[in-house]
């Protein structure tokens, strides 16, 4: 890439918001300053973009191609900045020109296209790829509408669609000569050839035309740019018809076809819009793989037999499994494959990622719905069934009578978990616990059936994004002691680890978090009007609402130390700021209820004079991206407080470590992890285990009962849910009142309670010693390396995929 000086930069953006905007650059607004800096990096990237083609044309690498039906990219322009090695050259430029940089690059509209952890996972292994320079792409659906924008009105979310292509998207091209032709519907015909082979061929399917639009992914200076292929679903032809009806007709149908992108779903399991998932999910996947099959066939011309050399299929979650049975459609009716050499091809190209092991977010799609779809694809799915059930009959009688549960189809239903692991050779889990859970339990017999399928790889976030773009002061004091080779090796981090006793670093360290507060009590400030003590602690917890994730728990403990303050308003604890982010899938009753929880609680205690300030709560609206870049850099406590089993690996908890909070949280998912490295010392672990979750789930001993009858806190904060909450009589939240006790509290937040509030109290000491903390702040960040996204995909480069830097 082009080196850019500063004045270089100045001229450019002062010529290109001439000619663009016909104006001077005194005039321009900061939106369009941000669209012109936009335009500028694109042309400097799309030359490497270019080369990077090139050299994947010359030299064939074997690519890895990650199929996703979320990628929460988050902003694009300080990130590509970044990458580029412009970012510190065009901040010097904007500021020379009068402008705020963070205020230009606040102009970009986040794309909000996943839910979630799976979503900004699949984003930052494409930066690590990139990065890496593994020839690695992400595929996925240019939904219209992303992740809906969340507004409290009188507490409550509310939705409003997120309609992000209102502004053109500067990262994107539309590569419409690029676009395929994809089926649906229809009848199939089969046919007996001379040979004795079957052939089958289509009629009446509804044509739909996917047309891919291109986002660079910017290595970090190392000049290779990947791609990042998001699909549309546009009409076929737009020949318009000559007759009225017909023509109505038409646009009608065509309307429809779009919706086939029309939008994100959110995480909820509904039976509502399943059919509408069910097509994007297969619009995805066939127009992937058409194009995967045209870039194999242009480069090598060879045989298909040998692409499991030349090609991987990542799919993240069930989501795109049905990129299996497509393949092997494609293979046996296309390129006239016969069963067993197909499936030996599917079987070597196809790796599937576990996220979570809540059975209600394990997809299952009625037969019927599968069959009116994607008819072909549900008697391969029948065949795919058929053959595996008989394997196990005749070559595992061990496991006769677990047929029903390992079956791809069962009770009417595909069972997409099952599909996924019968047809891929690697099956992994996102954190070791995960993966462990995933073996011995969830996926036990199938493990037995495959044991070398397992593997476990611990995720991790870009350390380029979540710490040298959001927290860049703090990245430069890390330069400052230890040298800059942490940046491309994240591990050597851990030379930081002798200076855990040096008194000056970590006054700087503390000064450093002292201003990531302050930034964000502003932003607070103009966001809510709450005025919050930047001398308090930032309790932080931001992620997805979900009762597993356990914001009640949290609440719970808001609402404790509340009621504690009140008896004793001399009580001595240190100030505290709870601060919230989660948005809560529309049909989820229970979340939004917790969300008015929170918030009722929020308007409580932030008004109640007598408690003098020592607590605040903030709930942020409308949690994404860009968002959490402001509050990760101020957090001091990150809360991890899942059941454990529950949380897959988390990843908020990593980006929290890196930027020097201590976690608060159970052992779940990757906080295990984070334990063992960071030691007992520097980490609050509470509650039961997953062993003890399995065991009570088994026994049936546990009683929420008991403990609302025994724990007086317990049982005063659920009659107040009961009755209404100090000053709110008038709010109640009966529901999550009969929920915790007719459900007998499935997610264990009465049983945690207890030692929860203990350990928030060893939270609250050990924060009074402020070198104490600082040590353990600057032990967590001199091991968080680990958790650089770089490791995990060195993992699997090396441990599933087998593919090789290109240099
Ligand atoms: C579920 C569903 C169900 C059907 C409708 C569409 C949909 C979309 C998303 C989801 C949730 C996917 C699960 C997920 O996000 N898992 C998270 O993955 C993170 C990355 O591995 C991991 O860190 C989190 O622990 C895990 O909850």
């Amino acid at each position: 890439m082009t080196k850019w000086t500063v004045e270089q930069l100045v001229d450019a953006i002062i010529q290109h918001t001439e000619k663009e905007y016909n104006k001077s650059i005194e005039d321009a607004t900061p939106e369009e300053v941000y669209y012109v800096i936009s335009q500028i990096v694109s042309r400097t990237i799309n030359k490497s973009w270019q080369q990077t083609e090139k050299m994947y044309h010359q030299h064939k690498p074997k690519q890895v191609y990650y199929l996703s039906m979320e990628f929460l990219i988050g902003g694009l322009l300080e990130s590509n900045l970044l990458n580029c090695g412009m970012r510190d050259q065009c901040n010097q430029a904007l500021t020379r020109l009068g402008f705020s940089p963070s205020d230009i690059y606040s102009h970009e509209h986040d794309p909000g296209l996943g839910n979630g952890g799976l979503g900004r996972l699949a984003a930052c292994f494409l930066d690590s790829m990139a990065s890496l320079a593994y020839p690695g792409h992400g595929l996925g659906i240019r939904y219209r509408y992303g992740m809906f924008e969340q507004r409290f009105i009188n507490g409550y979310q509310t939705e409003l669609p997120d309609y992000w292509l209102k502004n053109p998207y500067p990262w994107e091209t539309k590569k419409s000569e690029e676009a395929v032709e994809i089926q649906f519907g229809g009848n199939v015909n089969m046919f007996k050839r001379r040979d004795g082979s079957l052939e089958f061929t289509y009629e009446n399917t509804d044509n739909v035309l996917a047309v891919p639009y291109d986002v660079p992914v910017v290595g970090y200076k190392n000049k290779v740019v990947n791609t990042l292929r998001l699909w549309s679903a546009e009409p076929v032809n737009t020949v318009t018809q000559t007759k009225n009806d017909d023509y109505y007709r038409e646009l009608e149908n065509n309307h429809s076809i779009e919706q086939l992108s029309g939008f994100l779903y959110p995480d909820d399991s509904t039976e509502e819009g399943k059919k509408l998932r069910i097509k994007q999910q297969y619009f995805l996947v066939a127009a992937s793989l058409k194009q995967i099959l045209k870039h194999y066939k242009t480069t090598e011309r060879k045989s298909l037999i040998h692409l499991p050399k030349k090609v991987v299929i990542q799919i993240n979650d069930t989501h795109p499994s049905l990129a299996i049975p497509e393949f092997m459609r494609i293979l046996m009716d296309e390129e006239g494959f016969g069963w067993e050499k197909a499936w030996d091809i599917t079987t070597n190209v196809f790796a599937y990622t576990n996220h979570t092991i809540l059975s209600e977010a394990l997809e299952k799609w009625p037969i019927d719905m599968i069959q009116s779809i994607v008819p072909r694809l549900y008697m391969i799915i029948d065949e795919i069934n058929e053959r595996f059930c008989q394997g196990i009959w005749f070559d595992h009688p061990e496991l006769r009578d677990k047929i029903p549960k390992l079956a791809v189809i069962a009770d009417d239903q595909i069972h997409m978990a099952n599909l996924a692991i019968v047809g891929s050779f690697s099956v992994n889990g996102v954190a070791k616990l995960h993966t462990d859970i995933l073996k011995n339990q969830e996926m036990k017999d199938f493990y037995h059936l495959f044991p070398d399928r397992f593997n476990n790889k611990t995720n991790g976030i870009t350390h380029r994004r979540w710490l040298l773009m959001a927290n860049p002061k703090l990245a430069d004091l890390i330069t400052d002691t230890i040298g800059p080779k942490w940046i491309k090796h994240p591990r050597e981090l851990t030379h930081l680890l002798r200076y855990v006793e040096d008194r000056p670093l970590l006054e700087k360290l503390g000064q450093i978090k002292q201003e990531n507060k302050q930034k964000l009590a502003n932003y607070i400030h103009k966001a809510t009007g709450i005025l919050v003590d930047d001398q308090s602690i930032f309790d932080v917890q931001i992620k997805r609402l979900h009762e597993y994730k356990r914001q009640l728990l949290n609440i719970f403990h808001v609402i404790y130390l509340y009621n504690e303050l009140k008896d004793n308003p001399h009580l001595e604890i240190v100030p505290r700021t709870f601060i919230f982010g989660a948005k809560a899938a529309p049909s989820y009753y229970f979340a939004k209820e917790v969300i008015k929880l929170i918030n009722t609680v929020a308007s409580i205690v932030n008004h109640d004079p007598s408690i003098k300030g020592k607590i605040k709560v903030v709930f942020l609206e409308n949690y994404n991206v860009s968002l959490a870049e402001k509050i990760i850099p101020a957090a001091d406590l990150s809360e991890q407080i899942s059941t454990a089993s529950k949380e897959a690996s988390g990843t908020g908890n990593m980006k929290m470590m890196m930027n020097g909070a201590l976690t608060i949280g159970t052992l779940d998912g990757a906080n295990i992890e984070i334990k063992n490295l960071v030691g007992d010392q520097n980490i609050f672990i509470f509650g039961l285990r997953s062993e003890q979750v399995y065991e009570l789930y088994d026994s049936g001993a546990y009683s929420a009962n008991d403990i609302y009858q025994n724990d007086e806190r317990i049982a005063q904060i659920l009659n107040q849910l009961r009755d209404g909450l100090v000053g709110h009589h008038d709010i109640e939240f009966k529901d999550i009142y009969y929920h915790l006790l007719g459900s007998n509290d499935p997610y264990f937040i009465l049983k945690d309670f207890d030692c929860y509030v203990e350990t928030q109290q060893l939270v609250d000491q050990a924060y009074r010693y402020n070198n104490k903390w600082l040590s353990k702040s600057l032990i967590n960040i001199a091991h968080a390396g680990k958790f650089s996204s770089d490791r995990t995909i060195q993992e699997y480069a090396t441990g599933i995929w087998n593919v090789k830097e290109i240099f």
